[in-house]
């Protein structure tokens, strides 16, 4: 399995974008239709929109990663992020996850990620198997700094 470190910076809008088309596209053949959750997510764009602004212009770079690897389901994962912005650590910011399948639910997922040291947080969380033999997953990082929330998203692969 490649790495699982990936670098961006975070332009949050358009990974939000991007992740509701790797959604729709990934999609793996079972046939959930979530009004319900994909309504909650347009809001929370237009939320995003109406006070961006402040969103696209601060250099904030993160970096996630998820051990052991490789990622497998029903064992103890330690995900971390690694947050600077402007070449120095973020040590003030809020980090939770949502962790979900494409296309399919599968629980409320939500893992806290505490900061350790030096911009590095680290939380722990269980991905549950995946009843359709499902693989991809995808993480939605929400980074709250004062009252600020920024949204990066990124797929991943669980193992059975
Ligand atoms: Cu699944």
């Amino acid at each position: 399995m490649k790495t699982l470190i990936i670098t961006v910076s975070i332009f949050a809008l358009s990974a939000v974008v991007g992740a509701i088309v790797v959604g729709v596209n990934v999609f793996d053949g079972v046939v959930v239709e979530k009004p319900y959750e994909t309504g909650l997510e347009w809001d929370r764009i237009q939320n995003e929109q109406a006070d961006s602004g402040a969103l696209n212009d601060k250099g904030l770079h993160a970096v996630f990663d998820i051990n052991p690897k490789p990622v497998r389901a029903m064992s103890e994962l330690v995900f971390s992020m690694y947050l600077e912005e402007s070449g120095r650590p973020v040590t003030d910011a809020d980090i939770t996850l949502d962790l979900t399948m494409p296309g399919m639910f599968m629980g409320i997922n939500r893992p806290v990620l505490k900061h350790v040291k030096d911009g590095r947080y680290e939380g722990k969380g269980v991905i549950p198997a995946c009843p359709h033999g499902g693989k991809q997953w995808k993480a939605e990082v929400n980074i709250e700094r004062g009252g600020k929330v920024e949204t990066a998203s990124y797929t991943f692969e669980v193992n059975q």
